[in-house]
Parts: structure tokens; sequence; C-alpha cells
């Protein structure tokens, strides 16, 4: 038995998040603190909503809400879905938490003391009006490049150009309207990162078994241009984390904040002390100082590609730079985007499904069992409601749903509602543990691997083997002959549903909660030994037929929700 700390990158907080979102972090590192507690581990499963930032006041603004209490909403909301997909977060925390703001505060103030952040002075737009300097996406101005009016002070959207704000023709203020601007001094803190290029990349290169696609980014980082860049880490703004050294101000900082992505990953240690003063655990310690027992720890991150440079350079800079013995990952998985039918889904544009939406209209084992079977591990992957149609019919419908109302329908109507007894088995009952055996093993391999895919592809083939077998041994006709046999045959069968109940919990939590409970058991001990396994529920064990466990997704259904989600949300 391990102890296994898993974070997923943390979702801002502006907005319900769509599928694709949900499939690059959240949902697999899902998957995973599930099989893993499945496997008798013990874990701790962190994630929490990323609060800070200009997009935070921004949405906040466009709600006309106090960004704190609009935060305090959205929290409350992405909590609550969170729910509804089944995600087992043992704490679903706030980076905005008093917990977090001291520690990112405190890690301000060591990496101070170690001579790793300087204050640089540099001109930023000022506004007069608003008595404040303007992030780049304060200001808006008409571009130079291709003339479009509503350019923002860091990128035009109409041309894609880069921009500094001083390049705008007629740059306003996005708050008050005002051109009363001035590029004016100010101070803001970088972190040098470049200082502990080497130590970064030495960690690096400890890294065994690590996925290209991560090892391979964080290298780009590393090396390309002038290398390693020192980074900003204050911004003008006034929601965020204050800019103090540990618990003392900071002389000329008063009026700034922590950039998000500084404070961003501090809270997956914050988070676990917001777990324990929730009463929830007892000790954040021992998943996170090394010198309090999280040397035996292994941590595990889970998050887009697009995140992958913050977790392998900038958060290892801050734990690194610290000196401080702070756990750090030991495996980073990383995923490819999801794009929706034909293009990409656009939270602006309200293109594709939402997580609400989805909820709407399936239960969250539809979406979870889709999304993680065709996860874009290896490359981008891309949802079509075709696909999503055909794979859910078949895999959970046809497949596995086919066989529970088989096997407990038949039993209930030749035998009754209890595990026959009766017969033994022979041959074919042999062939069938042993091939579950052998695919077993692989499921746990891929599963180990966190192989999503393949994992999703060895657990359908599992459901399959059985339905197979069901095919082949047909009760239905060996009943009339031989009793008996048939009654050995539903035995197993029955057995198999508990089985299956257990091994699918990790991708399919309701349905299998569902056929345990249907199969009145408890026992949702790992299935190591197939052999065992099936005889766990004994003969005379008494069970009830379920529901249908999935209903088919019609022709009908699927157009309606192609046209529904093709663009611009309400
Ligand atoms: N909120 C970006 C994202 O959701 C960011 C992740 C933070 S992880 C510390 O993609
Ligand atoms: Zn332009």
């Amino acid at each position: 038995m391990a102890r296994h700390l898993i974070t997923s990158a943390i979702p801002y907080i502006n907005g319900i998040k769509h599928l694709g979102n949900l499939v690059g972090s959240q949902l697999p590192a899902d998957l995973y603190a599930r099989y893993l507690r499945g496997r008798g581990h013990e874990v701790l499963f962190l994630c929490a909503t990323d609060e800070h930032g200009t997009p935070a006041e921004l949405a906040a603004a466009k709600a006309g809400k106090p960004v704190d209490e609009y935060c305090a909403e959205m929290w409350q909301v992405q909590a609550d879905l969170a729910h509804g997909f089944g995600l087992s977060f043992d704490h679903y925390g706030r980076s905005s938490s008093p917990q977090n703001h001291k520690l990112t505060q405190h890690f301000a103030g060591v990496l101070a003391d170690n001579g790793l952040i300087e204050e640089r002075a540099e001109t930023q737009m000022y506004s007069h009006e608003d008595g404040r300097f303007l992030p780049d996406r304060y200001i808006e101005g008409t571009c130079p490049n291709c003339g479009f009016e509503s350019a923002r002070g860091d990128q035009c959207d109409n041309c894609t150009k880069q921009l500094d704000p001083v390049d705008l023709i007629n740059p306003h203020s996005t708050i008050s309207g005002s051109t009363d601007l001035e590029m004016r001094e100010t101070k803001h803190l970088y972190l040098l990162q470049s200082k502990l290029k080497d130590e970064i990349e030495a960690w690096i290169d400890q890294q065994e078994g690590w996925p290209v696609l991560t090892t391979s980014i964080a290298k780009k980082w590393l090396h390309d241009g002038d290398g390693l860049q020192d980074r900003g880490i204050t911004r003008d703004l006034s929601w965020g984390v204050p800019v103090k050294r540990g618990d003392e101000d900071w002389p000329g900082m008063e009026s700034k904040v922590f950039y998000v992505w500084f404070d961003a990953p501090i809270e997956y240690i914050a988070c676990a002390q917001e777990w324990v003063d929730a009463g929830k655990g007892d000790d954040w310690a021992r998943w996170w100082r090394t010198d309090e027992g999280a040397d035996d720890v292994r941590y595990t991150q889970f998050m887009g590609k697009d995140n992958v440079p913050f977790h392998t350079l900038s958060f290892p800079a801050t734990l690194i730079g610290s000196g401080e013995p702070w756990k750090r990952v030991d495996y980073l998985k990383s995923f490819n985007y999801l794009n929706y039918d034909g293009g990409q889904f656009s939270t602006s544009r309200g293109r594709g499904v939402f997580m609400d939406q989805a909820l709407e209209i399936l239960p969250a084992d539809y979406w979870r069992w889709w999304l993680l079977s065709r996860a874009p591990e290896t490359s981008d992957s891309e949802f079509t409601w075709q696909q999503f149609q055909t794979d859910v019919n078949k895999d959970l419908a046809d497949v596995l749903g086919n066989f529970v109302s088989r096997v407990t329908k038949f039993c209930r109507s030749k035998f009754s509602e209890a595990v026959p007894a009766g017969g033994t088995f022979g041959p074919a009952e042999e062939a069938l543990i042993e091939e579950l055996q052998t695919r077993l093993a692989a499921y746990e391999k891929a599963m180990d691997a966190i192989e999503v895919r393949k994992s999703a592809t060895e657990l359908r083939a599992m459901w399959a083997a059985g339905n197979e077998y069901l095919q082949a041994a047909a009760p239905w006709k060996v009943f009339k002959e031989d009793p008996e046999q048939a009654a050995a045959q539903i035995r197993l069968a029955l057995n198999l549903i508990r089985i299956y109940a257990v091994l699918s919990a990790p991708f399919i939590p309701n349905a299998s909660a569902k056929l345990l409970s249907a199969m009145n058991t408890l026992d949702t001990g790992w299935p190591s030994d197939i052999r065992d396994a099936v005889t766990a529920l004994p003969e005379g064990h008494v069970f009830t037929v379920p529901d249908n466990l999935f209903d088919k997704i019609t022709d009908e259904q699927r157009d309606t929700w192609a046209e529904r989600f093709a663009g611009t949300r309400d």
C-alpha cells in the first residue's frame, strides 16, 4: 500500500468549463484517484478554483457583481458540477483562501531572502481617472496593423498581432472609457528563474518515464531563445494575494497583488491545509513536507498541455528556490486538446457542450465513459455526436448493459432472484476465467501507467468477453436439457456483474454503484484473483434485477443536440 497525492489543474473561476477542459485534467485525475483507492491505496485528491487575475475581475464586472461575491458564487456552481460529474475530490478548495494568501506571501518572503526576487522598474499605462495602472486587458484602442477598433493592449483579436499598449492608436481604459492615460514608471517583482535553471534542469533529467509531451515542452522552455526567463510575479490589480514579504509589508508594492500563476500552484499545498482546516483530514504536512513523511508519497499532477511549462518550470522554481523541503511532483500527466465537431470548443462563442448542459441532457457516466475512452492523449481528439452516439450505444448499452440485463432477468425467470445452486464450471468457464485474468493484468498495467484510452480498451474487452461467453454458453438453451449446468453458467455471470462493477467504478461510478446495490453486496474488493472472485456471491445470495442501466441515444436526440450546441450559448 502506498500513499498517493493527486492534483488536477485548478479551473479558472470565470465561467463554466466545457467538456474539453474537463477531460484535460479533472476527469482523468478522478479516474486515477478512484482506481488507486479501489486497489486499497491511501489517496489525497485535491482540486480548487483558480480565482485571481484579470479574467476573474473582468467576468465579475460583466456579471455586475463585486469580484469576491462573484467568485464565491462561481465556486459553488463549479463545486456542484464537479459533484455532478462524480469527481471525488477529497477537498475542492479556493485559491483565494486565507491559507493560500499566507502561503503565497511566505514563498515570496523566502524567495526574496534567498536572493531570488528582484525589483525592476518598468513603464506601464496609468489611468488618471481610474487612479490605477492598467494591465493589458484593461486597455483597448485601434490596432496599428489592421485598424480594428477594439484591439486589446496585448493582442489584436482581429489580425492576431501581438501588441504593446503603447502601440495602440487612441488607447482608452476599458474600466472607465477614459483616454486620460499616461506611461508611468512603476516597479514590479521578478522571480529570478534564470538563476535556478541548472537545478531545475537537473531535476527534470532525474525523472524517469515522464511522457514525451511533458519533457519536450519543459526542455523547449529551458533552451529556446535565451533560455529560462526571469518572470514578473506582480500585477496592478486589487483582487488577488496582496504583495507581502512573509508577514511584512513590501515597500512600494502596496497596491499590487501577486500574478495569478504565482499563487495558483501554491494552492495545491494550501488546499491540503484547507482540507485539514475543514476538519476532513488531520495532517497536511505528511503529504507535502518531505521532512514530515512526504518522501513516501507519490505525487501525480494532471493538466492540459498549455499548463505544462508552469508545472515543470515555474512552480518547481518556487519550490526549489525556497530551499525548504517541499514535496515535488513525481509524475506529470498532460493532455492534448479535445476539439468539437470540426472546430474548437469556444467559451466566448458558446460552441460545444459545457459541463452544466452535459448533465442536463445525460447522466454523468455517459460523458465520463466517452470522454475517457477517447481522451486526447497522444494527439488532439475530436468530439462528434455521431461518434458519441455510436460508442455509448455500443459499449455501454449493447455490451455492458445488455449483459447485466440478460443475466439477471434470465435468472429471475428460470430460477429466482438469488444466485442459483448446482452444476460445476466446465472448460468454457475455465477459459473465460483465464481470459479475464490475463485481461485484468493488462487493465491494471494500463491504469498504473495512466494510459487512459488503453485502460478503457482493456475494460471494454473484459465486458465483451463476458458477453461472448454468455452468447456461446447459451444458458437459455442449456436450461431445457440440463438446468444444473445452466445454474452454474448463471452463477458465474452474476458474479461477473459484481466484478464488472468494481473494475468499472473508476470510469462509470454511478452505474457501478447501481450494479453493486442490485447485486445486494458491499463487497467492493478488487478481484485480483478472478477464480476466487467468481464465487464471491455464494449460492443462495439474493439480488434484484436492476433498472435499465443505459438508454440508447436515438438519432433524433443526436441531431437535436448537434444543432443546439453548434454555437452561441443562450
Ligand atoms: N487555471 C489554467 C487552466 O485551467 C489554470 C490552471 C492552474 S493550475 C495551477 O487551464
Ligand atoms: Zn489588428
